[in-house]
């Protein structure tokens, strides 16, 4: 018995060393190792042997498996590493081929938008303002002279918070922030950019939207500053033969207050769809600032006098892009977004 182990080990030693690929491995492995395999049936013959003989030739049974298994290990590992150097001469790498283009993506409309309004008031000598998202009521609606039964104070319309916290629906609040601050003797020419908030989804409105609104506050501002100044960021924003147009309006916050229309930038004023046929599009609110929101943010409305403005972004990117609904915006479907 100890003659056919020995023997045993020597054919499969043999059938290995000839063993060129995976698939002869396996054969061997089973042919050997296996269940049924010739090393697994002389183990059955191990009960015919006398107790003396029976520890010995159990022993060298497990040595042959370990040096069987020892060595198919070993020739795995060759094949392998055979197959790898094979293909390593094989494969040539084309250092000369075109490198793949990262897709770096671009800015949003909106952005786009929003740089192009802040660097035209820039340009005219605003600085930009920045305030919270979550706002408080006095800031958002009592500072702004909006009072306690006004609408847009109604829980239909403003996402609340607390009672005392809600979603600004404005950036109003950061003008007002922005006039507490300052000195009252000193005169304020800013922006405020940013996202504002209002219960409202369709076509032409959206729950979150971007504003910019302006706040000019000095001695002697006047609603010809006004004019001029609005008339200069339609020319820049649209170009310089779209018409402007101031209409009569209301705001809690401006006295007087005036609706700013621009031509229609698709029919250039014939009437169409887009501006109901009136061939005006109207793209600002606007005015002078109520006496009682300067003295509530403490400046003397008998020494200074101030105007202010407010746009939505999305609907002069809209207008811009000729984009008829709002919603693409936020959707995020790149055969849109790769179109700016
Ligand atoms: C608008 C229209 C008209 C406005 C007024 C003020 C402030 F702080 F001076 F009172 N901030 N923004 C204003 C005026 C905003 O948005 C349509």
């Amino acid at each position: 018995m100890e003659q056919q182990l020995n023997d045993l080990r020597q054919t499969a030693m043999a059938e290995l060393q000839d063993a060129s690929d995976m698939e002869k491995l396996t054969e061997i492995r089973v042919k050997y190792l296996g269940k049924k395999g010739s090393l697994t049936s002389l183990l059955k013959g191990l009960g015919s042997l006398s107790p003396e003989e029976r520890p010995r030739v159990g022993q060298l049974v497990n040595v042959v498996r370990a040096a069987m298994e020892e060595a198919l290990t070993a020739k795995t590992e060759a094949i392998k590493e055979a197959a790898l150097e094979k293909r390593l001469a094989s494969e040539k790498i084309d250092v000369t081929l075109p490198g793949r283009k990262a897709a770096i993506g671009h800015k949003h409309p909106v952005t786009l938008t929003m740089n192009r309004i802040k660097e035209i008031f820039m340009r005219m000598g605003f600085s930009i303002e920045e305030g919270p998202e979550i706002e408080q009521d006095y800031f958002n609606f009592e500072a702004m002279n909006l009072p306690k039964d006004h609408p847009a104070r109604d829980m239909q319309d403003s996402f609340y918070i607390t009672e005392e916290f809600l979603l600004r629906t404005h950036t109003s609040p950061v003008q007002a922030r922005t006039m507490q601050k300052t000195e009252p003797n000193q005169p304020i020419r800013i922006i405020s950019p940013g996202k504002v908030f209002r219960r409202d989804y369709d076509a032409t409105h959206s729950p979150m939207f971007h504003q910019v609104e302006g706040l000019v506050v000095d001695k002697n501002v006047s609603f010809s500053d006004l004019k001029g100044t609005l008339e200069m960021f339609v020319h820049e924003m649209f170009g310089d033969n779209v018409g402007v147009r101031l209409r009569p309006s209301f705001f809690p916050f401006t006295e007087p207050s005036a609706e700013v229309d621009i031509s229609c930038v698709m029919c250039h004023g014939q009437g169409c769809r887009v501006c109901s046929g009136t061939g005006w599009l109207e793209i600002l609110g606007s005015g002078m600032v109520h006496p009682h929101v300067l003295e509530m943010s403490g400046y003397d409305p008998n020494k200074v006098s101030g105007f202010a403005f407010g746009m939505g972004v999305e609907r002069i990117a809209m207008l811009v892009y000729g984009i008829d609904d709002l919603r693409l915006f936020y959707e995020n479907d790149l055969r849109f977004l790769r179109q700016f």
